[in-house]
């Protein structure tokens, strides 16, 4: 039988990083919908974490895009954060959105193309020397749309080439993570397409760089639970990009799509202790609110990957081994099935009143009044948004 203290324990000091970019506009290459109320620049965006950390007690870190989030002060921004409990956490690249990296920014065939990309990545390090995070989280949109467009393996040369000189950058309390995404924008290859080619970087690199898995990233019908049980073996997991799809890249709210998967990946990572702070796997939400109230859904979002966690932490690891050990497939089986089916609502709403929470955040943030007040504030300006 699990130990429910120790289920708390965990649950307790769970840190789940919320993306600055959720809090603005976003949408598809169709529409990008505004919302009433939503922030106008960086520290808009910090309130918003904030709120999000008052209601669920998990949420206190922040991840920045750059330059999306781009202040002249970025120490005044570390301040505003940490006046509000927050953490500045992973510094994301942006080497996506400027018409020089139409066919590609540290894998173009121009090597002034490839600099000015490598320039924008050391400045993000130098960012993260301001903000004090500890990762930098690069994503390459690079990619080609049509067979012969250019070589598959010059492009992974200038790629390791760029890696290796932003590695040679870090401090040794910084930190790589590499994401890999199969397809979009690119349509033919993508330089970093899957978890291997990320991971293969990661070796050659050095142990400050790690692979990170965003789950809207992978080809329908891909085991992502296998990806993150390999490398957690291999200590190469940095961090998870969570969100769900019913599709392909969807960026819609964690959980929300397919619960049983974000359980099954939480399962190896509890197995594995990818909770323990010391084996450092940040646990991000990465997605876009391109319909809903933004506030609401990040919290939304927090809580369904708290309810995985807390299933995850729930499986009896001793009656699972056994009955794997002795073949019982059912039986094995049932012990996860047992946990996902445990209605662990109750636990939660209970150790959200042990840390003087409200049990139900949605409720709580939608009694507050804190929605109607950023609309009624944040009148005029310029909404913060993808700029795509
Ligand atoms: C790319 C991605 C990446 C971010 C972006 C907002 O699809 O997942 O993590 O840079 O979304
Ligand atoms: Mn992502």
């Amino acid at each position: 039988m699990t130990d429910l203290s120790a289920v708390k324990a965990v649950l307790r000091t769970q840190a789940i990083e919320t993306p600055s970019w959720g809090y603005g506009n976003s949408g598809t290459r169709f529409k990008v919908f505004a919302q009433p109320g939503v922030p106008r620049d960086a520290f808009e965006k910090l309130d918003d974490a904030a709120a999000v950390h008052a209601f669920t007690g998990v949420a206190p870190r922040v991840s920045l895009h750059i330059p999306w989030d781009a202040v002249d002060d970025y120490a005044a921004l570390r301040r505003y954060a940490e006046d509000r409990g927050l953490e500045l956490g992973a510094v994301n690249s942006n080497t996506f959105q400027d018409d020089d990296y139409r066919i590609g920014s540290v894998c173009h065939p121009d090597r002034a193309v490839r600099r000015k990309a490598l320039a924008h990545l050391l400045e993000c390090v130098d960012i993260m020397d301001a903000t004090g995070s500890r990762d930098l989280k690069l994503w390459f949109a690079d990619g080609t749309n049509y067979p012969g467009q250019d070589d598959i393996t010059a492009r992974q040369d200038r790629l390791g080439e760029a890696l290796a000189e932003v590695y040679a950058r870090l401090r040794d309390d910084q930190r790589m993570v590499l994401e890999y995404k199969l397809f979009e924008p690119a349509f033919y290859t993508t330089d970093v397409p899957d978890w291997g080619t990320s991971y293969a970087h990661c070796l050659r690199l050095g142990p400050k760089a790690r692979v990170v898995v965003d789950t809207g990233h992978h080809a329908p019908g891909t085991n992502i639970e296998f990806i993150v049980a390999f490398l957690l073996r291999e200590d190469r997991l940095g961090a998870f990009d969570f969100n769900s799809r019913f599709y392909a890249d969807d960026d819609l709210m964690a959980g929300s799509a397919d619960p049983f998967q974000l359980f099954r990946i939480l399962h190896e990572v509890a197995k594995n202790d990818g909770f323990r702070p010391e084996r450092q796997v940040a646990f991000m939400l990465d997605q876009c609110h391109n319909i809903e109230a933004k506030i609401p859904a990040v919290i939304r979002s927090v809580m369904n990957v708290q309810e995985a966690t807390a299933k995850a932490l729930l499986v009896d690891l001793d009656a699972l081994r056994a009955a794997q050990r002795e073949g019982d497939v059912l039986a094995a089986n049932a012990v996860l099935m047992d946990a996902y089916h445990t209605d662990v609502r109750p636990l939660l709403r209970e150790l959200r009143e042990e840390q003087g929470l409200a049990p139900d955040p949605v409720a709580a943030y939608r009694r507050s009044g804190g929605q109607e007040r950023i609309t009624a504030e944040r009148v005029g300006g310029l909404q913060a948004g993808w700029g795509a």
